[in-house]
């Protein structure tokens, strides 16, 4: 039978379980990359591991969340990275020098590697061929330390693709057209890869977009061949020697397909709160828009900025919007100062703000009260902005850079030209990325080079080993498709406190509910509801580590977002599924709940969840993988490494 590129590269890499959909498989980790918002929890995992150096080929540490230093704990979390990054062999990318996603694409991304990341949009690295998965830190510090990583082998999505894009229809439309297919729960337990004659005109940064908006389809990973397309991306960045060819076979089997005509696609918006929540531009056209923000790591490419400056050069933003654009890398910058395309935008009025995540992850440019905003990015939950009432809406740089010059969303399809705008592909220049931004940590090691920490860096929390009686009180119905951004939210208020969990578990859920951490405390072992997809979006462990520092016990919920769950179990906290959907409802708030030898339940795959008062019976599911059963037995995955070191 013949096989798939995400199954040819697993293969390539399998070191333990038999590699079919829904096995439990060990594989090699190439590359790593860690941002500094996971990233400070995954260092003081690491030092917690004591590997010595790490046991990748490459391993990268990347700054570019928290660069807003308005006091020292950035600051001190960016120093505190440095120095464990040097002590074992990890690169260490500078604030400024871009979007971690970006960059790891721009330098060190090759065909045919594996590749972990401390966040969710890890797969854009997908894009150039690469089986690349976003996880949790701990997850991340482990395959540091030991160049391997565990999970469950998904089922492989076919999306075949014809036909080609017409001028302002761009890559992001693609990813657009296929949440509003798939929704943000039909990438679950799968690998999109993408086929057929529409791929080979896509440049290996439109293929980038798309994977890395897969995480939104809470899809593993998303993947491309690699191509001429991909050649060229290497070659004009002077790493051609790190090209191979990738394809499926002729006959390769997916588990499921799903066809795209490319040439018949329109542009598209995800419309408020959700990134499946996808209309076209058209039915939205003539919404008046207040702000307009153009980079993150889903569209900040040199070709994304540049058909931006093509509609933005010679002309003004319109008076009633703030133009916000921030290109994805330092180099990238650096060719548009070059090529007179920066002078474009700030002729145009537009703010050009640090290579950085920023805006989209609430660092800066929050919208103002009630404001429609439209942005290039990837997410668009409720709040995520900084702004509780703003409207984001998720489109193409084309589309965005139109509106900032209409002052309202404006369907560049059918106004475009008649507005006299002409798009074209831009040519990229060859150029080399520097390393201007990344410290090597040569002559580096741990006995030369101290850790540095900050007074705002606390030790992260730890379980306990799983007691036979599992006892907590019912605090919240958290509802459906909860982010890990309400769970654990994130703003330029709460990420200075990233490696503060006793600090940052204050605002537990502070989003959806105020009372919940005061209460959560008061109950010292409470229970929290979910409804489907608990946990999807970022891959914060954060959303863990603070329920775990609060005392939560044990999550029931009809179903789990990937990463989430992985973090739940790292924790030691028990990820359980509702066998009757009702029992959800069904569980008042307050009850009182108890699993009664939860460690012999555990191998059973049921869990009887009794309310400790009346004796009333649910049926929970928790089907873990043998490592998973062994983590929880020990009350997370640290426990059990340093019983089994
Ligand atoms: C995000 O886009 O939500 C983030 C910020 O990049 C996260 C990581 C984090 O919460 O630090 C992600 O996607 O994993
Ligand atoms: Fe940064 Fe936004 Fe990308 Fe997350 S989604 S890595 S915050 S640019």
């Amino acid at each position: 039978m013949g096989k798939t590129v995400a199954y040819k590269i697993l293969e390539n890499h399998l070191v333990a379980g038999e590699l079919a959909p829904g096995n439990e498989i060990t594989i090699r980790i190439d590359q790593t990359l860690t941002q500094d918002s996971t990233g400070t929890m995954v260092y003081l995992q690491l030092e917690a591991i004591d590997p010595g150096r790490v046991k990748t080929e490459l391993s990268v540490a990347y700054v570019d969340h928290n660069t807003l230093q308005t006091g020292f704990e950035n600051a001190d979390d960016h120093a505190f990275i440095e120095s464990v990054a040097k002590r074992h062999g990890i690169l260490f990318s500078k604030p400024g020098g871009g979007i971690c996603h970006q960059l790891h694409l721009e330098k060190y991304g090759a065909p045919g590697k594996t590749l972990i990341g401390s966040d969710s949009h890890t797969p854009t690295g997908g894009g150039l061929g690469m089986i690349a998965i976003g996880a949790g830190g701990l997850d991340v510090a482990v395959a540091m330390a030991k160049g391997v990583y565990s999970f469950t082998a998904p089922q492989v999505l076919g999306v075949r693709l014809s036909g080609s894009l017409r001028p302002w229809v761009s890559a992001k439309d693609v990813i657009l057209y296929v949440l509003k297919e798939l929704s943000v729960k039909g990438g679950v337990g799968k690998i999109i890869e993408y086929f057929g004659p529409g791929v080979a005109a896509l440049t290996a940064t439109d293929r980038a977009t798309i994977t890395n908006m897969g995480a939104e389809l809470g899809a593993t990973t998303s993947v491309f061949p690699s191509d001429e397309q991909t050649k060229r991306y290497l070659e004009l960045r002077g790493r051609g020697a790190d090209f191979t060819p990738l394809a499926a076979d002729e006959d390769a089997v997916y588990d499921e397909t799903l066809e795209v005509d490319l040439s018949a696609l329109t542009p598209l918006a995800a419309m408020p709160h959700s990134p499946d929540n996808v209309a076209a531009v058209s039915e939205i056209a003539g919404t008046v828009v207040n702000q307009v923000a153009i980079g993150s790591c889903t569209n900040s490419s040199y070709s994304d900025l540049m058909k931006a400056a093509q509609i933005l050069s010679g002309r003004r933003v319109h008076p009633e919007v703030s133009l916000v654009i921030a290109p994805g890398s330092a180099d990238i910058l650096s060719q548009l100062a070059r090529n007179g395309a920066l002078s474009a935008f700030i002729d145009a009025g537009a703010r050009v703000i640090e290579c950085a995540c920023g805006p989209c992850i609430g660092m800066g440019q929050s919208p103002k009260s009630g404001a429609v905003s439209l942005r290039t990015f990837n997410r668009n939950f409720k709040g995520r902005s900084g702004t509780l009432d703003a409207d984001v809406y998720l489109v193409s740089p084309e589309t965005a850079a139109l509106a900032a010059v209409t002052g309202v969303i404006t369907d560049g399809l059918t106004e475009g030209p008649a507005l006299g705008i002409e798009l074209t592909e831009p040519e990229e220049p060859a150029f080399t990325p520097g390393e201007n931004f990344v410290v090597r940590p040569d002559g580096c090691d741990k006995k030369n080079t101290p850790v540095e920490m900050g007074p705002n860096i606390k030790p992260f929390p730890q379980n306990i080993a799983l007691v036979d009686r599992v006892e907590g009180t019912v605090i919240l119905h958290a509802g459906d498709n909860v982010t890990t951004d309400d769970i654990m939210p994130s703003d330029s208020r709460l990420l200075p406190y990233r490696s503060n969990i006793p600090y940052l578990a204050n605002f537990c859920f502070e989003k959806i509910d105020t009372g919940f951490a005061t209460r959560a405390k008061d109950a010292n072992g409470g229970v929290i509801l979910g409804g489907e997809n608990y946990g999807q979006g970022s891959s914060r462990e954060h959303a863990a580590l603070a329920p775990l520092y609060l005392g939560v016990k044990f999550v029931i919920a009809k179903s789990f977002a990937r990463i989430h769950r992985s973090n739940l179990i790292n924790s030691g906290i028990l990820p359980l599924v509702f066998v009757n959907h009702a029992d959800y409802a069904a569980i008042s708030f307050g009850t009182r709940l108890v699993i009664e030898d939860a460690r012999a339940q555990l191998d059973s795959g049921e869990f009887i969840v009794k309310d400790a008062d009346t004796g009333r019976e649910y049926r929970t599911a928790g089907h873990f993988t043998d490592l998973e059963k062994q983590m929880l037995r020990a009350g997370g995955k640290i426990n059990l490494i340093k019983q089994t070191a």
